[in-house]
């Protein structure tokens, strides 16, 4: 087998965040970075023998680090890569195909919501055998593989095209190329009660899904469309796109009321129709809408937690729900009525492995849009979407009337984010250094008329394996159960941001028909009057509030 070897570049700030590796497309395709990375990553999972997928969200150079990782793969001594046909794989399929086809693990290119094309962003992910995204313990071992080696390996013969299914072989390796749709459709027939959807969409029920021109319109053509009998018109940007349309109409495939908002605004109008959803760049993230109701990621997680039974995958009951720090604590009332553990992460899928490896938890969700279960090991955005459309066959009533309901049981938990984009790093982290040392000191001091309780750095003992993380983000709670988190972003390529989350509590009888801007005014007050992000970054109000 020809094989060159060449001397490896140096990967900068190379340190995997929340979700891997992401940099800007000109860094990621710049001689030799891209390959280091995966020299790196064959080296430390001890590439010879193993069975890996491989798929990506179909961005700008998707096509080309398909080829090259292939031709390493080959090069290091991989027995099998399965890959999705034309390099595609929406990160929940590939987190199944991984599960269902006993692979080692897989590598999935993306960076998920960010902009892609040739000035947006790539990233590449490794997952491990059980699906899901490799814990610290793995990273770090990259890390430190992707600084010390100097050389890293291909083939000389070029990567077959990935355009026919079918069995091929590259310098003895064997690549098999499959429909990245079809396994992933077929787990979702045994979840969800498709008859009763298809009776939904039979009776006149509408439905908007938009895909951002992102990984998911296949996926939701076929599943919804071909499958469940919804209108053709049902998915919107359906297309992929190398960049998800960036060009054409400024797309960037963030679902979120900012984003999406032509969606937004669809389902705010007389005319709306029943229900609408949308995913990001690699189907794992999904925003829920209803008419004149959006349903926010914490929300949204409480009322699956509530409902999963009336789906067959979860008519057993559900173990337990996990949920990441800053999401809101609706999803906790739910697990104290139902009797199961709740419990709380930090920021990122990976955090939530051992406790459904463990069948501790089942349904897991995140603020920025994530909610998934124990099918895969990665949030999934079109599961959500049908555990929805599940309860709605089943209970035939609105999202408004659903979640009105909810809150009247559990009382609602009011809910925002507010994102300052791009931000200098060293102020940025100025700024949460400086909170960081007065902890201490703000328990029992008021600010804007808000008593503080406690302020803590959130650290974490995973309880199936016992692995410890620490500066996983600041908490300052507040008397009556209001609380504002502060941490910085690990997916940006571009400065810091900072994110703040704000949450408050309204019971069962209270007033749940405020804005949630207006509702969490005070806390909003409070935590600027601590924290001093506005004053310090010169902005007056944040880049994103979703
Ligand atoms: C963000 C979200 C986090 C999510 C991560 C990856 O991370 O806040 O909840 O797990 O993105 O999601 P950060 O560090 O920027 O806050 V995805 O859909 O981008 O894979
Ligand atoms: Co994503």
């Amino acid at each position: 087998m020809p094989v060159t070897t060449y001397p490896t570049a140096p990967i900068d700030g190379q340190v995997p965040g929340t979700s891997g590796l992401r940099k800007k497309t000109q860094v990621f395709s710049s001689p030799g970075y891209l390959e280091t990375y995966v020299q790196a990553v064959l080296n430390a999972i001890g590439a010879p023998g193993k069975t890996l997928v491989l798929g990506g969200d179909g961005r700008f150079f998707n096509d080309t680090a398909s080829a090259i990782i292939l031709r390493m793969a080959a090069a290091n001594g991989v027995a099998k890569v399965i890959v999705g046909q034309n390099g595609i794989l929406s990160t929940p399929a590939a987190s199944h195909l991984i599960r269902l086809r006993k692979a080692d693990g897989g590598i999935i290119l993306s960076a998920s919501h960010n902009p892609g094309g040739p000035d947006g962003d790539f990233g590449l992910k490794y997952n491990i055998a059980n699906g899901g995204p490799a814990p610290e313990s793995v990273t770090d071992e990259i890390v430190s593989k992707a600084t010390t080696i100097t050389e890293y390996h291909m083939t000389d013969t070029a990567a077959p095209s990935l355009s026919q299914v079918g069995t091929l072989t590259l310098d003895g390796m064997t690549l098999e190329v499959v429909d990245p749709v079809e396994d992933y459709a077929v787990l979702m027939d045994e979840l969800f009660e498709m008859p009763a959807i298809r009776a939904l969409f039979a009776s006149g029920f509408r439905m908007r899904f938009d895909a951002m021109h992102a990984v998911t319109g296949p996926y939701a053509k076929e599943i919804l469309v071909n499958r469940l009998g919804a209108h053709p018109n049902t998915v919107l940007n359906g297309a992929p796109l190398k960049d998800f349309g960036a060009q054409i109409g400024g797309g960037h495939p963030d679902p979120n009321p900012v984003w999406a908002k032509p969606l937004y605004d669809l389902m705010m109008d007389e005319d709306a129709p029943d229900f609408a959803a949308a995913s990001d760049g690699d189907g794992d993230r999904n925003m829920i809408l209803g008419r004149d109701i959006y349903v926010t990621p914490s929300d949204s997680l409480a009322v699956l937690a509530a409902n999963a039974d009336l789906a067959p995958g979860y008519a057993g009951g559900i173990n337990g729900i996990a949920r990441s720090m800053p999401t809101s604590g609706a999803s906790d009332r739910v697990a104290k009525k139902l009797g199961i553990e709740a419990f709380q992460t930090p920021t990122g899928w990976k955090y939530f492995g051992t406790l459904l490896d463990a069948g501790r938890a089942t349904l897991c969700g995140e603020e920025s849009a994530g909610t998934g279960s124990n099918h895969v090991r990665e949030k999934d955005g079109l599961w959500a979407v049908l555990l929805w459309l599940n309860i709605l066959a089943v209970r035939r009533e609105s999202v408004a009337d659903i979640l009105t309901a909810h809150w009247a049981e559990f009382g609602r938990n009011y809910y925002s984010r507010h994102d300052y984009e791009a931000v200098d790093s060293g102020l940025a982290e100025g700024i949460v250094a400086d909170l960081r040392a007065r902890l201490d000191t703000l328990a029992g001091t008021t600010a804007a008329g808000s008593l503080v309780t406690s302020a803590e750095e959130f650290a974490y003992t995973d309880p199936v394996d016992g692995s410890h993380t620490t500066n996983q983000g600041l908490i300052i709670s507040f008397e009556g159960g209001a609380r504002a988190m502060l941490r910085l972003s690990g997916t940006g390529t571009e400065g810091a941001t900072i994110r703040v989350y704000l949450e408050n509590y309204a019971g069962p009888e209270e007033d749940h028909s405020l804005d949630a801007q207006v509702a969490l005014k005070d806390v909003i007050a409070a935590t600027e009057e601590i924290t001093g992000i506005r004053t310090r970054t010169g902005r007056d109000h944040p880049d994103v509030i979703s």
